[in-house]
Parts: structure tokens; C-alpha cells; sequence
């Protein structure tokens, strides 16, 4: 790994969020590709805490500061991670699930949706279905990208799902789902319309889910 890679990742790992900006501009400045910045630096470090977390080494205090990190990095790189080539067209409405408070993966979906010319409505994190529904009810989107990383929230993109049904709205939009423990066998079971395991292929089934 190029050590400025290495920093970066050591950086989010620490919850460096003063110096990981400054890194991630130097490696912008020696022609390093932003989406490695982002695998290699960035996202590896977050699956590294996750680990940690998860070993009983990490507590949620750690997990703050290096998703606060990590961010701040982000910030840096959303204007090369937009820069598109051809324009997509459609709405999309985003969100994390009702109960989770996890946006990263969230923010990256729609930095590249946006990126590639959607319109995108980001509703936060801790979503209600009621709030999706509102949006494509009022006809302003298309699209709707539900993000969970929680096993306990889950089901709540079944609820948005279910609850687009009864409002006899299913019709008037596709849903699209993601996020670390989603899988495509769950999008089929509660008929979401397509599963991406990350951002950019989040932007190539956008793309085909809106007949582009
Ligand atoms: C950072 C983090 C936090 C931060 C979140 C800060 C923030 N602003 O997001 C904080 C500290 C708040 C947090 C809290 C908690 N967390 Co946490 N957290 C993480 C961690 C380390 C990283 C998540 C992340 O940002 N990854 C980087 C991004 C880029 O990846 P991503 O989110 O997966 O997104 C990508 C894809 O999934 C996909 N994608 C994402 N969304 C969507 C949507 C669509 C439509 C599509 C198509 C694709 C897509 O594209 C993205 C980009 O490639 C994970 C570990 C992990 N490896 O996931 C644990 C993890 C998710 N957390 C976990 C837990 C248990 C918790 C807490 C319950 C801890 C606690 N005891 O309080 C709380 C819950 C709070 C809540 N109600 O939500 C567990 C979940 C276990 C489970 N299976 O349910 C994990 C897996 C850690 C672990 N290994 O145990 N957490």
C-alpha cells in the first residue's frame, strides 16, 4: 500500500478527523484515484473498526470518532467523487432506516447518485416509512434508496415497502436497498426491486432501475 494510503487509513482508524482531510488532499496531489482513497484508505479502515468493535477492542466512542474522521475525509473527496461523465436522469429519495443512526454508506450512495445527474432527496438517518411515503405520495421521486446496517432495523425497510403498498403508491416508485447486512436474497424476499452491495454499483442499478 502507498504510505499515504497507509496514513489515511491510519488516520480514520484513530479518529484523526484534522489530519485525514490533509492526507486525503496529498493523495489527491499525487494522482492517486479517488475511489482508492476511498476502498483503500477509507472504507478498509472502517471494516477494520468494525472488527474491533465487534472483538471488544473498539467501544462506540471509537466508532464516533473514526466515522467523524472519516467524514471529514469524504468532504474532500465528493467533489472528484462527482464528477461525472454522462448524465443520468431521475429522483431519487434516500435514507437510513427508522432506528439506525448509521449515514456513511448512506451519503455515499447519494454523492454518486448525484454525481452521476440523479436529483437526490436525502432524508437523514432514523427514517420513518411514513416519510419516504410522504415524498413519492407529493410525486417527487422516482426512486427510493433505503440504507440499514443494523440487523434490529432491517425489517424496517420491509415496513417502508409494505407501507408504499397499502398506500396503493408501489406503483408510482422503485426501491432500491442496501447497506453491510443486506443481501440480495433479502431484497427478494420483501420484493424490493433491486440490492447493490456498494456505492457505485448502487449507481449502475439506479441507472438500469430507471430504464437507463
Ligand atoms: C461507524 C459505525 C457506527 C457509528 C455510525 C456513525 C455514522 N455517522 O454513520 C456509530 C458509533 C454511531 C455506530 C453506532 C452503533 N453501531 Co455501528 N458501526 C459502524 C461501523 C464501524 C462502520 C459503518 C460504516 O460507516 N461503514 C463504511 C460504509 C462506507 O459502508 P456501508 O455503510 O456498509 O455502506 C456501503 C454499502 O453497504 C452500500 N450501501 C449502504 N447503504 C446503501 C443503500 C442503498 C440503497 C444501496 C444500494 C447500497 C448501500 O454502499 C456503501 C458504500 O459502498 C460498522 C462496521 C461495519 N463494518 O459496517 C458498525 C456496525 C454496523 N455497528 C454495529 C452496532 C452493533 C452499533 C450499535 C448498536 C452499537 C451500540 N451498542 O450502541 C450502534 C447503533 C446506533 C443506531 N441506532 O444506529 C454493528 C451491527 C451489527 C449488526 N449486524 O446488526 C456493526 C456491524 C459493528 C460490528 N461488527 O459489530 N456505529
Amino acid at each position: 500500500m502507498e504510505p499515504i494510503l497507509k496514513e489515511i487509513y491510519d488516520g480514520v482508524m484513530s479518529g484523526n478527523a484534522a489530519e485525514v482531510p490533509v492526507k486525503v488532499n496529498a493523495a489527491l496531489a499525487a494522482g492517486i484515484p479517488p475511489a482508492t482513497i476511498l476502498n483503500d484508505g477509507m472504507i478498509a479502515a472502517m471494516n477494520t473498526v468494525g472488527k474491533l468493535f465487534e472483538e471488544g477492542e473498539f467501544f462506540v466512542p471509537e466508532m464516533l470518532i473514526s466515522a467523524r474522521a472519516m467524514q471529514a475525509g469524504l468532504a474532500v473527496l465528493k467533489p472528484k467523487l462527482a464528477l461525472a461523465d454522462i448524465k443520468a436522469t431521475g429522483r431519487v429519495v434516500a435514507g437510513t432506516v427508522k432506528g439506525d443512526l448509521h449515514d456513511i454508506g448512506k451519503n455515499l450512495v447519494c454523492m454518486l447518485l448525484e454525481g452521476a445527474g440523479f436529483e437526490v432527496i436525502d432524508l437523514g438517518t432514523d427514517v420513518a416509512p411514513e416519510k419516504f411515503i410522504e415524498v413519492i405520495k407529493e410525486g417527487k421521486a422516482d426512486l427510493v434508496a433505503l440504507s440499514a446496517l443494523l440487523t434490529t432495523t432491517m425489517p424496517n425497510m420491509r415496513a417502508t415497502i409494505e407501507g408504499l403498498k397499502a398506500a396503493g403508491l408501489r406503483e408510482k416508485a422503485k426501491v432500491m436497498i442496501g447497506g453491510a447486512p443486506v443481501t440480495q436474497n433479502y431484497a427478494d424476499q420483501i420484493g424490493a426491486d433491486g440490492y447493490a452491495p456498494d456505492a457505485s454499483r448502487a449507481v449502475a442499478l439506479a441507472k438500469s432501475l430507471m430504464g437507463g
